[in-house]
């Protein structure tokens, strides 16, 4: 009998019969079209429920299936469509119904694939009513890849994994600073940084698949993540929150004044701000995006108490926290940050209503693959222009008073007009970022994430055949190759960033088609899948009455900047097209600390490297010195 079985499952991985070993047979991943695979006794089952597939392993579509599919066009046709012809694409944007009605279809091809409420979470492969109600852990879309396989990834490629600091340096550290085509800005990168870090919130004393976020977009990073934290950062006057003044300009308060913690406060150099994320005092990019932030809540307080003279502290805070969430964040995100990365000519809307008639949850629970996805260091550049300097990022580690110093108004202007990085393609990731890289291979590695092909098939795309054809081009496939021996034993991080650029786009095909359900249902937790969004919450009263709900319907990210920065800059997330690009990569020859590491190292006190750290204090009175 074990022979029978032996022979089952060689015919089904093709091992050498003299050499096999019995192991589950779902290691090879038999069920075809992300079917479900169920070990049994000596055998194992395909679950086809929902795919439009039946048989053994799910291979025999339904006349249905083959028929809608004849019908569907496909994503890279759907791609053209969207990327070109942008006179079709300006008529159809300017007639108001036609424009919702394909926002509708969009968000339903978009939000299919993504399921809420997940039932798989965290380590688990398989469904529990314990982990569904457990807000610490990522959820997860594919159940983790089965222990004991032949070979990490299942049944094909290497027996071990490619070392982890190979793969940094050979697929992702840069050696010269690549632009993004898109002309995609610094300033995209520092919002995208502060927006993502609300949501993505590893547990770092515990790790992966542990988090502290509450898997929505909440805006806990302005406000606090606990209420304690919140009340620190209030100022308890008209809904307002506490702020520092300096320079006839308004920024977050002083740790003096708002007593909350921040990370990393005995390498914070020059001023100490507090802002509602404990990590934000780490970089220029979150206090120049908590800055706005801040400007904007106190402004629409005063737009509220103008209206409700009669509203006490609680009611003004409450209901502007509610329009930063709802309309504004969610609005910016889809009509001008997702716009941008979609690179399609037809304009996204940010329009709950088109939802309220068809069945759509508000649930919401983020990803790890989400997480692991977003990962977008390669858009950082080595230097950042800020004033008359030109600063390496380690200069701007803990460091936030340049900003402060030289003015929100320039500081916008210099981001808005420096090109961030080409995220896709490989080596393009910063030496001093490049450190993240290892973090989150071990974690999708902690994770048993399935390879990259397994899901691009779950998200209803054609699985790889070659290293070529996912990066087009020869010298990075040849280094795949060697590495993984099997297109289908790509690792999913991998896959993400050596994916050639899509044309038109930012990203590459997989992280796009993947990201778009995510972002859309899910994490930016969902930007439609905000309770925010759903009917009973969606109604001027919610916003403080028809008055404040219009005022506020007309935001989008450049009135946003217009009324909160002296100046009115003209800002957006593409490097305007008169400014040429102008490399000021290798304008300092000062060696990388690696604040990647330095930061890993920080939040991580169990495997703590001290010496960096102490490096960095180092460095730090050095450069004092020099400068008296
Ligand atoms: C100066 C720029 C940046 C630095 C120094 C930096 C550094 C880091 C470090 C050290 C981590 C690991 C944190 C930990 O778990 O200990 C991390 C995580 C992460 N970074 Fe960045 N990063 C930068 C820019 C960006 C940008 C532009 C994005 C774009 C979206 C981004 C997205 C993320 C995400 C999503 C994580 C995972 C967060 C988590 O697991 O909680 N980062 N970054
Ligand atoms: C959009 O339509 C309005 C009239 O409804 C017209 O004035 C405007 O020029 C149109 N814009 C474009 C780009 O077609
Ligand atoms: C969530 O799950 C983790 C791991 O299974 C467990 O340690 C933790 O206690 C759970 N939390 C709750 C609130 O049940
Ligand atoms: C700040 O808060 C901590 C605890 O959160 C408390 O021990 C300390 O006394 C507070 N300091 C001031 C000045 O209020
Ligand atoms: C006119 C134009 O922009 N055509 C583009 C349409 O899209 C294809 C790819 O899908 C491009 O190759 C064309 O250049």
């Amino acid at each position: 009998n074990n022979e029978v079985i032996c022979v089952f499952i060689s015919l089904q991985v093709g091992c050498i019969l003299d050499k096999c070993e019995s192991y589950d047979p779902c290691c090879a991943f038999p069920c075809k079209h992300s079917a479900i695979c169920t070990t049994l006794k000596d055998d194992y089952e395909c679950d086809c429920t929902g795919t439009g597939f039946y048989g053994r392993n799910c291979e025999y579509g339904y006349f249905s299936t083959y028929v809608t599919d004849l019908f569907r066009p496909s994503r890279s046709t759907l791609h053209h469509y969207m990327t070109n012809y942008s006179l079709l694409w300006k008529l159809v944007n300017n007639i108001s119904w036609l424009q919702k009605k394909l926002m509708a279809v969009v968000l339903k091809i978009r939000t299919n694939y993504v399921y809420e409420p997940s039932p798989y979470v965290g380590m688990d492969s398989y469904p529990t009513w314990d982990s569904y109600i457990n807000k610490t852990v990522y959820a997860r879309t594919l159940p983790p890849i089965p222990q004991d396989c032949p070979t990490p990834m299942g049944t094909k490629g290497p027996k071990t994994l490619p070392d982890i600091k190979v793969l940094r340096s050979l697929l992702f550290q840069r050696n010269k600073f690549e632009p993004c085509p898109m002309r995609t800005n610094v300033f995209f990168a520092f919002f995208a940084q502060h927006f993502t870090h609300q949501f993505f919130k590893t547990n770092t004393i515990k790790g992966m698949p542990f988090q502290w976020g509450e898997h929505s977009v909440d805006l806990s990073h302005v406000y606090g993540h606990t209420i304690q934290r919140q009340h620190e950062l209030r100022s308890h006057i008209d809904g307002k929150l506490k702020v520092f003044e300096t320079n006839g300009e308004v920024f977050p308060p002083l740790t003096e004044s708002a007593n909350v913690t921040m990370s990393g406060e005995k390498l914070m150099r020059g001023r100490k701000f507090a802002i509602g994320h404990p990590g934000f005092g780490a970089f220029p990019s979150f206090f120049v995006i908590a800055t706005l932030w801040l400007r904007e809540h106190n402004r629409v307080c005063d737009i509220l108490k103008d209206l409700h003279p009669d509203w006490d502290d609680e009611r003004l805070f409450q209901t502007a926290r509610l329009i930063l969430t709802g309309w504004e964040t969610l609005k910016i995100i889809v009509e001008d940050y997702v716009q941008h990365v979609s690179g399609f000519h037809f304009q996204l809307s940010y329009d709950p209503e088109i939802l309220h008639k068809s069945t759509f949850s508000y649930n919401n629970q983020i990803h790890a693959e989400f997480h692991i996805l977003y990962h977008w260091h390669m858009l950082m550049p080595d230097f950042i222009e800020l004033g008359e300097h030109v600063y390496p990022l380690k200069e701007l580690l803990f460091n936030v008073d340049p900003v402060v110093e030289i003015g929100m108004e320039t500081v916008l202007k210099q981001l808005s007009n420096q090109f961030a990085g080409k995220v896709v393609g490989g080596r393009n990731q910063g030496p001093e970022l490049v450190a993240v890289v290892e973090l989150a291979l071990k974690q999708t590695r902690q994770m048993r994430m399935c390879s990259f092909n397994k899901y691009r098939e779950r998200f209803g795309m054609k699985p790889y055949t070659s290293f070529e054809e996912l990066t087009g081009e020869t010298e990075v496939a040849a280094l795949l190759r060697n590495l993984y021996y099997d297109i289908d034993a790509l690792e999913l991080f991998v896959g993400y960033f050596v994916e050639h650029r899509r044309n038109r786009q930012v990203l590459g095909a997989t992280m796009l088609e993947m990201g778009a359900p995510y972002s859309l249902k899910d994490t930016k937790s969902g930007v439609f899948g905000n309770p925010i969004g759903s009917p009973a919450w969606w109604k001027p009263s919610t916003f403080g009455g028809e008055v404040g709900f219009n005022i506020i319907k007309t935001t989008n990210l450049k009135n946003f900047i217009c009324r909160n920065v002296k100046g009115c800059p003209d800002i957006s997330f593409k490097v305007p097209q008169d400014v040429p690009y102008n490399s000021v990569e290798g304008k300092s020859s000062s060696p990388n600390t690696g604040i990647a590491d330095v930061l890993i190292s920080l939040t991580r006190p169990q495997v703590a490297q001290k010496s960096q750290v102490k490096e960095l204090k180092r460095e730090e009175k050095t450069n004092e010195k020099s400068e008296l």
